[in-house]
């Protein structure tokens, strides 16, 4: 029989503070690559579950793998991440606190997958009743909805979450779930119009032209082939060898149905999926005046049917803008570069409200129940950490935003381990952090911070463009260790970066953004006249996404990186509210292959997530903590005196225990409600004493002990 020792060796410790080593980032690399191979993806460090992406699909999250985690503390069973969900369900009934689940890491770490396990645990071992069981299935369904809409294939996954979702989900005094709702923030539109290479459009479109039927389509005027639509053929990369968009298309549908769209509002939804499609294909020509005109005028008139708008409206509003000078509405005709944004921007727009509407749909379908001694537990599954060959305006949000969660992070982990000793009323050693904030002023501070300079530059009067963003930057923050441009300090030129670039160095890596775009996607503008026409659609749809009073009142409304930073603020102080628990998503390789464990890919993350620190933190003064009737409960056989049951006070329960298994007085302290141990070592003997105790154990109870 294997040992227990070799076990370990085998298959690494399940919590990185049983590392004798834990100060060696070597040995924790090692200790990630063991499981790893042993496909043990789940690795604590604490309550902190680091989770490593298999690329393939493991058997251990089935209905029975769920039985096994339910009721069961932590540090009983392997780590998993039905365990974290059991444990903040736990925690939320017992203690009726709200929780949060932070599940971070980098793009294609398995955060989106991590998010719909923990849904799928809710819903399958909670309690629930008839009514709750359409709630349960409508939280789960939203996913498909808003993955189709809000997902896409990018170089680095391919069912990359475009979008931020935070999801609450409501549970009664029982534990029954009975309401959720669901916060998204930024999608990058930009999609919408263009896609790099390797990369594709939203999964939406391509499942309708896939999956629909004939006379669907035809009713909508399209073709099936992606590549006939120009909005779609940027990337050149119209199927993906993991995703079955003809069965993605089915279980979106059946999706839609659950979540109770009606049949008109799922065709006026894919009224306007399609009239995306035509809108690309919407082609200019350049007149000898200089006039620009549609050249497609078939594609013009599909388009307002299915847009439900005045045609000829359409037409003038694509290739004119209205202004309004002294009082006097004017009409001017715009250049073709112009009319091409103008169509651009009305496709963004479109698609981007309309995701909004769908989750405000989806919101109304789950509506949380305002009751008396109910809790939540909060899931957040963002867009992770992205450096792209080219990195624009959208990179740039989706970076800061992962700033403010590694913020958070270093915020709670730190307070709520102080806390701990604190309140136990144990004495320890601080641990020195690499503390963000840094990062997070420089991009968000008022007035100084780089958000705050593009606001500027998009409002102030007079020419300015994307090259004077950039000279306004390196004027304003140019001195910030972090922020590095071409211009070196003594007025020479860093060669390897071009004219049109910053650098920021992040918490996770240095990105270069190309600020090509940045005022424009700032701005996010739409011009008046393609708003009027847009508010009179009778689509219903499109007609609570633009509204008449938004076309009356003529109030810039707040800029994109700036609603953006709000958001996030907000978003903060609701995760600040909640009790979070973690989960850390690490990707083994580049090439979303099984198996392939990279050593320097996943150093890096291993460094920028901070997790050498978390590690050192939780083992300041003492690698493992247990709640005093955990201890004893599990370890009592051991002793003579507490075994079968320990009839005193639970400390001298545990004094007595630890006394007769000869702790040593610098091996343990005793808090107010929980054991600490200093050396894993200590409770690797203690674990094996009642390994080889086992047997003796089964027996004394089967002999009616
Ligand atoms: V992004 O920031 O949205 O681009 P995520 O969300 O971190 O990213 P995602 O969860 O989508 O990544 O995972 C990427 C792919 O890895 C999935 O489509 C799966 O094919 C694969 N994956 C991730 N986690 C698991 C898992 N636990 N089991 C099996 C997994 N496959
Ligand atoms: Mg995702």
């Amino acid at each position: 029989m294997e040992s227990a020792l070799t076990a370990r060796d085998r298959v690494g410790v399940q919590d990185f503070v049983l590392l004798e080593n834990y100060n060696s980032e070597a040995a924790f690399i090692e200790n990630l690559r063991r499981r790893f191979r042993e496909n043990l993806i789940y690795t604590y460090i604490g309550s902190v579950l680091v989770s490593v992406n298999p690329y393939k699909e493991l058997e251990i999250y089935s209905k029975q793998q769920m039985e096994r985690y339910r009721g069961v503390s932590f540090y009983e069973i392997s780590p998993h991440v039905y365990a974290i969900s059991d444990n903040t369900y736990r925690a939320m009934k017992t203690e009726r606190k709200d929780q949060c689940i932070l599940i971070s890491g980098e793009s294609g770490a398995g955060k989106t997958e991590a998010s719909k396990k923990i849904l799928l645990y809710y819903a399958v071992t909670c309690p629930t009743n008839d009514r709750m069981e359409t709630l349960g299935n409508r939280l789960l369904q939203s996913n498909p909805v808003l993955e189709a809409f809000g997902n896409a294939k990018t170089l680095r996954n391919d069912n990359s979450s475009r979008f931020g979702k935070y999801m609450d989900i409501q549970f009664d005094f029982k534990g029954a779930p009975i309401g959720g709702h669901i916060l998204n923030y930024l999608l990058e539109k930009s999609r919408v119009v263009h896609q790099n290479h390797g990369e594709r459009n939203f999964h939406i479109f391509y499942q309708l032209l896939d999956g629909a039927d004939d006379d669907l389509l035809s009713t909508l005027n399209l073709e099936r082939n992606p590549q006939s639509y120009r909005y779609l053929v940027k990337g050149n990369c119209p199927r993906v060898s993991s995703i079955s968009d003809k069965n993605n298309w089915k279980v979106v549908t059946k999706a839609l149905d659950v979540i109770g769209f009606s049949t008109e509002e799922v065709q006026e939804l894919l009224d306007i999926i399609a009239s995306v499609l035509h809108l690309g294909n919407t082609l200019f020509g350049e007149g000898e005046e200089g006039e620009t005109y549609i050249t497609t005028e078939t594609q013009l008139s599909w388009l307002a049917k299915l847009l439900r708008v005045d045609g000829s409206a359409l037409k003038e509003a694509l290739t004119h803008k209205k202004l309004t000078a002294k009082g006097e509405e004017m009409i001017s005709p715009l250049s073709f570069e112009q009319a091409v944004s103008a169509r651009d921007a009305l496709a963004k727009a479109v698609y981007g409200r309309t995701f909004n509407w769908l989750v405000e749909k989806i919101n109304r379908s789950l509506a949380i129940k305002v009751g008396k001694g109910s809790s939540v537990i909060g899931l957040l599954d963002i867009y992770g950490f992205e450096v792209l060959q080219h990195n624009s305006f959208e990179q740039f949000c989706i970076n800061y935003c992962n700033e403010k969660l590694q913020q958070l992070f270093i915020e709670l982990t730190l307070r709520s381990e102080q806390e701990e000793y604190e309140t136990e009323g144990i004495a320890w050693e601080p641990v020195q952090y690499f503390d963000n904030k840094i990062i997070c002023d420089l991009i968000e501070e008022k007035h100084k911070g780089i958000i705050s300079i593009l606001d500027e530059e998009c409002l102030r009067p007079g020419e300015t463009c994307d090259a004077s963003f950039l000279e306004k930057l390196e004027d304003t923050v140019g001195g910030h260790p972090h922020f590095v441009t071409h211009k070196l300090a003594n007025g020479k030129t860093r060669r390897v970066m071009s004219r049109e670039e910053f650098r920021l160095l992040h918490y996770a890596g240095e990105v270069n953004y190309n600020v090509s775009g940045f005022l424009d996607k700032n701005n996010d503008l739409l011009n008046r006249n393609l708003k009027e026409v847009m508010c009179q659609s009778d689509n219903q749809i499109l007609s609570c996404c633009f509204r008449r009073e938004e076309v009356i009142d003529q109030k810039r409304p707040e800029m994109a990186a700036s609603q953006f930073k709000n958001s996030l603020m907000r978003l903060m102080e609701i995760l600040r509210s909640k009790e979070p628990s973690y989960v850390r998503c690490i990707k083994p390789n580049d090439a979303k292959q099984p198996g392939r464990f990279d050593e320097v890919l996943v150093r890096h993350q291993v460094k920028y997530l901070g997790l050498m620190e978390n590690l050192r933190v939780r083992r300041a003064g003492f690698a493992y903590r247990r709640r005093f009737e955990a201890f004893l409960q599990r370890y009592k056989p051991l002793c003579p005196e507490t075994w079968p049951s320990w009839q005193g006070k639970l400390v001298d329960g545990v004094s007595t225990l630890v006394n007769h298994l000869g702790y040593k007085a610098e091996e343990f302290k005793l808090g107010r409600s929980k054991i600490f141990i200093r050396f894993p070592k200590t409770l690797f003997t203690t674990e094996d004493a009642l390994e080889a105790k086992k047997p003796e154990i089964v027996i004394v109870i089967q002999s009616g002990w």
